[in-house]
């Protein structure tokens, strides 16, 4: 996404501002056909609710209290909608990170619901007021939220762990802009090393069942530069022809998994062998910097 200010300045990235009016607008319009999906668990519900033109905000709800908690509210108005109808008390904001497509909506979210708690790793975050740091835990009704810091595509960015004590489902991980569906988000302020300890490190780390929900559908150019760095994996292949299939449909690809990521992300495989001989390195970090480089340059194929 475009880093867009309150003021209505669009940069790209970390590059020169530019005023954006309606042809920007109504690009988002186009959009509008993209469908919700809702993922039911006995214990925890969570909707998927596009946003913007490419973002995803995700309402998560405590089956047991119907507390609930909003991922990212760049559209503050649709959350309230959701909210209303699952009939849901809305306590909780868990803000990724400060960007304007995750963070820009935290202010009027607390203005439209009152009493809000507003989590997130970065003083730059709207409208905070409980901020976190690695391994900080609280709750959202009976559900264990566990916040884990994974600097890199901007130096405050946290990922929110969430388990069901005693369930046997699985736990769920939204992850902004650090880990996507295929990829992961650029290193507008941090290392390849930073990357390595999140995506590796951490995220790699959850139990492999735990669904991934990430802030963006990036998903099909994302399985594109993965073919493009592993030509021969078939699981990149498969993903990429379902993708294509929700893609047409108007239907989201999230979620996947833990493990499904190391089958097919490029940046979960940087310790593989396939991977580092084309980015020809036989280091893992210094694979992960190369293999971000070259995306960042990437022309996405039309098929
Ligand atoms: N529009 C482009 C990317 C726009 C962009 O730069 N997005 C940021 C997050 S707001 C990013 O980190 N993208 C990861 C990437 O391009 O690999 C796409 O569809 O992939
Ligand atoms: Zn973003």
């Amino acid at each position: 996404m475009l880093f867009r200010s309150l003021t209505g300045v669009v940069t790209h990235g970390l590059g020169a501002a530019y005023k954006f009016g309606p042809a920007q607008a109504s690009a988002a319009l186009l959009h509008s056909s993209r469908k919700s999906l809702l993922v039911s668990q006995s214990s925890m519900k969570v909707e998927l609710l596009p946003a913007l033109t490419d973002n995803y905000m995700y309402l998560l709800i405590d089956e047991e209290t119907k507390e609930a908690a909003i991922v990212d509210p760049v559209e503050p108005q649709k959350v309230v909608e959701a909210v209303k109808k699952h009939g849901v008390k809305l306590t909780t904001v868990l803000t990724t990170h400060h960007h304007w497509d995750h963070a820009g909506g935290n202010e009027k979210m607390v203005k439209l619901v009152s009493g809000l708690k507003v989590y997130g790793g970065d003083s730059r975050v709207g409208a905070l007021n409980q901020k976190v740091t690695h391994y900080n835990t609280f709750k959202v009704g009976s559900l264990n939220v566990k916040c884990l810091f994974t600097p890199c595509h901007t130096s405050g960015h946290i990922c929110y762990f969430v388990t069901k004590e005693s369930s046997s489902e699985p736990p769920a991980v939204f992850t902004g802009d650090t880990l996507f569906i295929a990829g992961c988000g650029k290193f507008f302020e941090g290392t390849a090393d930073e990357m390595y300890k999140a995506l590796i490190e951490i995220l790699g780390r959850l139990p492999p069942e735990t669904r991934v929900y990430c802030g963006h559908e990036y998903t099909i150019n994302n399985l594109k530069f993965a073919r493009h760095v592993e030509p021969r994996n078939d699981a990149i292949k498969k993903k990429l022809a379902w993708a294509k299939d929700k893609y047409d449909k108007g239907e989201p690809t999230i979620p996947s998994t833990i493990a499904e990521e190391f089958t097919y992300n490029p940046f979960m495989r940087v310790r593989e062998k396939s991977v580092q001989e084309h980015a020809g390195h036989t280091d893992p970090v210094a694979t992960m910097g190369s293999i971000r480089k070259e995306k960042d340059n990437f022309r996405v194929p039309k098929n």
